[in-house]
C-alpha cells in the first residue's frame, strides 16, 4: 500500500522531461540557443497560419508543443536495458518499434520509449530513442571480451533509484512523497561525466573499432546525447542555425519539403568536442565527441503501404545522389509521384487518419450502409491526419554518422536481431503500425456509432 497517493505516470514523465531539459541546458548552452530559435519559429508559424494552430489544437498537439522533446541514450548491456524499461514504464513509456542500425554500419539496435495513448501524448510528448550496443558485432574477440568486462563493472543506476523502482512496482506507482527524489535519482543516469572509466589506450582501441563502442563502453553512464525540440518549419530552422553561425549538418534528413509533411525531417548541429580526463598511472587530458543538438519536424504517420513507398523513393534518391545528382534534386524527382494531398493519401491507404463526426452531420442523415469514403466526401465525417510519433532508421543512421566523423557506411553482414533485443528488454516491443491502425479504426467505429445514434434519434 502506498503511504501517499501515487503520482500519475503522465505527470512523472512531464516532471522528468522538464528536469532533463534543465540539466541538459545547463550542460550544453548551445541547446538553450536551439530551444529559443525553435520557439521563435513556432510562434511565427502559428501566427501566420491560424488553420495550422486550429488543427494542432483540435488534435491535442498545441498545448505540449513548447515542451515536446525526444532524447537519446546508448546502453551497454541487457541488464541496463531491462532496468531502463522498468524505469520508463513508471513514467508511462513503452518500447515502441525495433530499429536495426547494423544495416547502416552502426553496431547497435534500438527502440523508442514513448507514451502511446492520445491522452498521454497530449499531456507530455516525451520520447527516448534507446539503443543497445551489439557486442556480437565487434570482430576482434579480445576486444569484445574487454568491452564486456568493462561494462560488467559499472552500475548506471544509483542504488536508491533501483530501490525506488522496486518499491514502486510493489506498491503500484511512485508515491507523491518520493516523486521529487525519484526524478533526481533517475536523472543521475543521464548525466555527463567528464572523467572516463578507462585509460586513454583502452579508449583509443575501442574507438578504433567504432567510435560508438568507445562512447558506450568508456563512461560511467549513458549520458543523454541530445534532446530534440519539435519545430513547425525545419527549413526555417536550418537557415536560422546557419544565420546564427551554428555548425549545422549539411542537409535535412528524411523526406523532402512538402505541402503536407510526412513522417519526420531532422537536422542537427554537429557534436561538440569536449574535454575528458582519462585515469591511469598518469592521468591524461583528452577529448570525446558525443553530444549534439537536433531539431525535428513531424508529419503524417504512413501506413505500411505508404512506408514502403517512402522507403523506395528515399532509396532511389540516395542512389541518384551516389551517381552525382545533388540530393535536393534527387529527392524532388524521387518523391514527385508521392501524393501530396490529404484526400489521395487517405483514399489510397498511404497514411493514417482520425475520423470524427462533423458537427453539421445531424442534418440529412446518410443511409446506414454508406461507405466511410463517401461519408467523408459528403461531409458527414472529417478525417484529420495522425501525427508520426516514431523514428526513421535511415535518418537515425545519418545523424549517428554525421557525429562520428567521416566513416564508410558499409553495413554489417549480419542483420538485425530483434529476438535478442527483446530478450534483453524483457518484453516484446510494441508494433507502431498496430498502434496507428487501432487509433484510426477506433475513431471510425466511434464515429459510425455516433451517426447511427443520430439516425435512431431522428427516426424515433
Ligand atoms: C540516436 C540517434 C537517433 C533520431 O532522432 O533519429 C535519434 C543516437 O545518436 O544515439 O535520436
Ligand atoms: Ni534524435
Amino acid at each position: 500500500m502506498l503511504r501517499t497517493s501515487p503520482v500519475h505516470p503522465d505527470e512523472l514523465r512531464a516532471m522528468f522531461s522538464r528536469a532533463l531539459s534543465a540539466m541538459y541546458r545547463a550542460e550544453v548552452p548551445l541547446y538553450g540557443t536551439l530551444l529559443d530559435l525553435v520557439a521563435d519559429i513556432n510562434a511565427e508559424c502559428l501566427h501566420e497560419s491560424p488553420s495550422l494552430a486550429k488543427q494542432m489544437n483540435s488534435t491535442g498537439q498545441l498545448s505540449g508543443l513548447d515542451i515536446e522533446r525526444h532524447g537519446a541514450i546508448r546502453l551497454g548491456t541487457a541488464q541496463e536495458l531491462s532496468m531502463m524499461a522498468r524505469l520508463f514504464a513508471l513514467m508511462g513509456m513503452e518500447p515502441v518499434a525495433y530499429y536495426d542500425l547494423a544495416l547502416a554500419g552502426i553496431p547497435v539496435h534500438a527502440t523508442a520509449f514513448r507514451p502511446t495513448s492520445d491522452a498521454a501524448l497530449a499531456h507530455s510528448p516525451f520520447r527516448v530513442f534507446t539503443s543497445l550496443l551489439r557486442l556480437d558485432l565487434i570482430a576482434d574477440a579480445a576486444l569484445r571480451e574487454e568491452a564486456a568486462r568493462i561494462l560488467s563493472l559499472r552500475q548506471i543506476f544509483t542504488p536508491r533509484c533501483v530501490e525506488l523502482i522496486e518499491q514502486a512496482e510493489r506498491e503500484g506507482g511512485i508515491a507523491s512523497d518520493v516523486a521529487e527524489e525519484f526524478i533526481a535519482q533517475a536523472l543521475e543516469t543521464f548525466r555527463w561525466h567528464s572523467e572516463a572509466t578507462v585509460d586513454i589506450e583502452t579508449y583509443r582501441k575501442l574507438r578504433a573499432a567504432h567510435p560508438l563502442i568507445a562512447d558506450v563502453v568508456c563512461f560511467k553512464g549513458p549520458h543523454i546525447n541530445h534532446l530534440t525540440p519539435r519545430v513547425l518549419d525545419i527549413d526555417a530552422a536550418q537557415s536560422e542555425m546557419r544565420r546564427r553561425a551554428i555548425h549545422a549538418k549539411d542537409r535535412i534528413e528524411g523526406p523532402p519539403r512538402r505541402k503536407h509533411p510526412i513522417l519526420l525531417r531532422q537536422t542537427s548541429f554537429l557534436a561538440l568536442e569536449e574535454p575528458i580526463r582519462f585515469p591511469g598511472k598518469q592521468p591524461v587530458a583528452g577529448t570525446h565527441t558525443a553530444r549534439f543538438g537536433e531539431i525535428e519536424q513531424r508529419g503524417i504517420a504512413l501506413t505500411r503501404k505508404g512506408r514502403e513507398r517512402y522507403d523506395k523513393s528515399l532509396a532511389a534518391a540516395l542512389r541518384a545522389e551516389r551517381d552525382g545528382v545533388p540530393m535536393e534534386e534527387a529527392l524532388a524527382v524521387a518523391f514527385a509521384e508521392f501524393p501530396d494531398d490529404l484526400d489521395t493519401l487517405r483514399r489510397e491507404g498511404l497514411a493514417f487518419f482520425r475520423y470524427a463526426v462533423d458537427a453539421r452531420a445531424a442534418a440529412g442523415l446518410p443511409s446506414p450502409d454508406t461507405e466511410a469514403d463517401e461519408l467523408v466526401e459528403r461531409g458527414w465525417l472529417t478525417a484529420q491526419p495522425v501525427l508520426y510519433q516514431d523514428f526513421l532508421p535511415v535518418s537515425a543512421a545519418g545523424i549517428f554518422r554525421s557525429n562520428l566523423g567521416k566513416r564508410d557506411d558499409q553495413s554489417y553482414a549480419i542483420g538485425g536481431d530483434k529476438v535478442a533485443f527483446e530478450a534483453a528488454l524483457g518484453r516484446e516491443v510494441v508494433d507502431e503500425f498496430v498502434l496507428y491502425q487501432a487509433q484510426q479504426d477506433t475513431s471510425l467505429e466511434q464515429s459510425l456509432l455516433q451517426l447511427r445514434r443520430f439516425r435512431t434519434a431522428s427516426v424515433g
